[in-house]
């Protein structure tokens, strides 16, 4: 492995770290660019298996910035999967990071985003970030995918550093939501809400998140498509509703209901996932 630079030392460019992690995955993977990548949240751990053919697979300790997954269902692994191209076209290859870091782990910003930042270095021009939330729309049940239209971020920070004003209107690709919508017409769209977590939200927060706009409340997504959108990638997010909210229902919320969640839809959103990806 190459220099651990310390991502949290506030003179290290956190770019320059990116770029590091992006010479070791190519290494490592023996795949010199990737074109597309993917992070998987919670429910989404089984969901990239259809994309296509996995060519190399790897601890995501030993690529430089990464720390060691932190949530159950989460696996710290980076794949590098080839997608067979077809009709003579080229094959691509997708980057599925199966964990991420979140906010609440205390580890700073980032962290939190890193993994976007190295996707960016290693070639890829288009991110989906996927994952596990509370839904407010009694609609949506447990194993719901949702397009996320649009954020709230209620962290009260930003993965970017120093007068970097990023244009975020569009920020969840429009282009991208219309290709998952050809794939499957009857998918929703909301307006995701980022809390720092990691307690759930009370019902008094859930009632605040939908006077505010939003759809779907969780704890991770906005600071990474924020980091993505300044590397210039196209984004699309994708949450599982594995839970209502606080309150929408009656049921308490628990880490196992998210589990159970993301196992019961694991057919419906692999399928959603690979034929996305293929048609990006
Ligand atoms: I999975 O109900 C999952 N993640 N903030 N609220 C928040 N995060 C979540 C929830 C939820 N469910």
């Amino acid at each position: 492995m190459s220099d651990v630079t310390d991502l949290d030392d506030p003179t290290t460019d956190p770019f320059d770290v990116a770029r590091e992690a992006a010479a070791a995955i190519a290494e490592l993977t023996g795949v010199p660019r990737h074109d597309v990548a993917l992070v998987l949240g919670s429910g989404w751990g089984g969901a990239a298996d259809l994309l296509g053919e996995t060519v190399a697979e790897l601890p995501s300790t030993d690529v430089p910035g990464f720390s060691a997954a932190a949530v159950v269902g989460h696996s710290g692994v980076i794949r590098s999967v080839r997608i067979a191209g077809g009709d003579g076209a080229d094959d691509r290859h997708a980057l599925v990071l199966g964990s991420r870091t979140h906010l609440y782990e205390g580890k700073g910003v980032r962290r939190v985003v890193h993994g976007v930042r190295t996707a960016a270095a290693t070639g890829a021009r288009t991110l989906v970030l996927t994952n596990g939330c509370g839904g407010l729309n009694p609609q949506w049940g447990p194993g719901t995918p949702v397009l996320i239209r649009d954020h709230i971020n209620l962290t009260a920070t930003s993965p970017l550093e120093g007068a970097t004003f990023v244009d975020l209107t569009d920020l969840y690709s429009s282009r991208l939501r219309a290709i998952a919508h050809e794939v499957d017409p009857a998918l929703g769209e909301g307006v995701y809400v980022q809390f720092p977590g990691p307690h759930y939200e009370t019902p008094a927060e859930v009632r605040m998140a939908g006077v505010l706009g939003g759809d779907l409340v969780g704890m991770s997504t906005t600071l990474e498509a924020i980091a993505a959108r300044q590397a210039g990638l196209e984004v699309l997010g994708v949450s599982l509703v594995t839970n209502f909210g606080a309150g929408i229902s009656d049921q308490p919320l628990s880490h196992a209901e998210v589990l159970e969640a993301g196992q019961a839809a694991g057919p419906r959103i692999s399928a959603l996932l690979a034929e996305v990806v293929r048609r990006i």
